[in-house]
């Protein structure tokens, strides 16, 4: 008995200590930055390019939490491993949770004295400021409240950047111009990620893994209400996409997550319809991939509309997750048998590259990749 409670603890301080060794400074330096721009899905089409752009500089990623924006407009901050599990990331590289490296490292390390704690800023962001010099950094939501709530200030100023951020080619760039020794922690505005997302890095989704807490939460929901095989499918019909899906004609290059459908040769042409399906085309795909897969329930994920009328004339069940909790809409979408999403949406295109690498089918509301429009039947 005694022995048992011996053991216990002396494995219990051990694991502790081992945790708390886990991270020991990096002489090697630190990349920082703010996923300011847009919401889940953007901010996740960023996250696997600025891991390889810590990288390829050789520097431990500072893993930023999850911004996101409640419909009363207050802005929330997730860490990472509330919904993914951190240990999977490290497989590919070095990262610390931003809440560990403030705790642990940033008083000795990267003090607040003057000179260490600067912000790098794209020269077009100092061009925007207010007085034209100074790095616009905290100005607007979620800029400031992010920062702060790390208790951040750049006290040490701001350096322009004038090479490019996201080629290899440019990373010993960076280093040489800002050794770790003198910068630990090059700190950016925003994500260092290319979006859409960069094709080569697409693979990278396989590090990102569901938390333990995600897993139960979406198998117990699947055991619950689902059926398998089930589909999922995204709609992305609120207001605001009817308005960004208008601009499609105007846009030359890539749309959002629309390299997913169109390739990132653009082998195929984008169209408003791809971007905002109509409401028959949406019904007559779920007929089909259901058939094709024999599913007989659905589980819908939706910004706006779930379609519960026109869907119903299918005869399948129609399941929805029973609050606006996007991330177990996401969890439950990368479970399902097939998916079906919007060609435009990156939180779309999140479902889409996590079953990618996991080698589960992928189709698309108004899109066939067999039957798309080809623009250069030549290549
Ligand atoms: N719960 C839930 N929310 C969704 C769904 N689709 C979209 N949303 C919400 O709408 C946001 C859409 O923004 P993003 O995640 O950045 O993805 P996007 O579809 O490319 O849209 P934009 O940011 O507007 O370009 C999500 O983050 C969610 O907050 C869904 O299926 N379920
Ligand atoms: C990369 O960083 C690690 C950790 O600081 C260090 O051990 C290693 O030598 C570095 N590699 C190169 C090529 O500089």
């Amino acid at each position: 008995m005694t022995y048992t409670y011996i053991l216990l603890f002396f494995v219990a301080y051990a694991s502790l200590k081992y945790v708390s060794a886990s991270y020991t400074w990096d002489p090697s330096g630190y990349v920082m930055y703010c996923p300011c721009m847009g919401r889940l899905g953007n901010q996740m089409e960023q996250f696997l390019g600025s891991l390889r752009f810590s990288k390829n500089l050789n520097r431990t990623m500072i893993v930023p939490p999850w911004i996101a924006y409640d419909s009363r407009a207050d802005t929330s901050f997730t860490p990472y491993d509330k919904w993914f599990d951190f240990d999977e990331l490290q497989k590919f590289h070095r990262v610390i949770p931003m809440e560990t490296f403030m705790n642990e490292f940033a008083s000795k390390h990267w003090p607040d004295d003057g000179k260490s704690r600067v912000i790098f800023c794209p020269k077009m962001a100092i061009e925007r400021s207010p007085d034209s010099k100074s790095c616009p950094a905290k100005i607007g939501n979620p800029f400031g409240p992010f920062w702060d709530s790390f208790h951040i200030d750049f006290t040490g100023g701001s350096e322009v950047y004038s090479h490019g951020i996201l080629s290899i080619s440019s990373s010993k760039g960076w280093n040489k111009e800002y050794p770790p020794e003198r910068y630990p922690v090059i700190a950016l505005m925003g994500a260092p990620g290319a979006f859409p997302i960069a094709e080569s890095d697409r693979g990278l989704q396989k590090y990102v893994k569901w938390s333990e807490t995600m897993i139960n939460l979406a198998e117990d929901f699947i055991d619950k209400h689902l059926k398998r095989p089930y589909i999922g499918i995204h709609l992305r019909n609120g207001i605001d996409w009817k308005r960004a899906c208008s601009h499609v004609k105007d846009i030359t290059h890539h749309f959002m997550g629309s390299p997913q459908c169109c390739g990132y040769n653009k082998q195929h042409q984008l169209t408003e319809e791809m971007c905002f399906p109509s409401k028959d085309s949406i019904v007559n795909k779920v007929k089909q991939i259901a058939k094709l897969h024999g599913a007989t329930h659905i589980f819908i994920a939706t910004d706006e509309d779930p379609m519960i009328k026109e869907l119903s004339e299918t005869g399948l069940q129609l399941v929805k997750y029973d609050e606006n909790y996007p991330i177990a809409d996401l969890a439950i979408l990368t479970m399902a048998d097939a998916f079906i999403g919007n060609c435009v949406s990156t939180f779309t295109s999140f479902v889409v590259r996590d079953r990618e690498v996991k080698d589960m089918p992928n189709y698309f509301f108004s899109f066939d990749h067999q039957h798309a429009k080809i623009i250069h039947d030549d290549l």
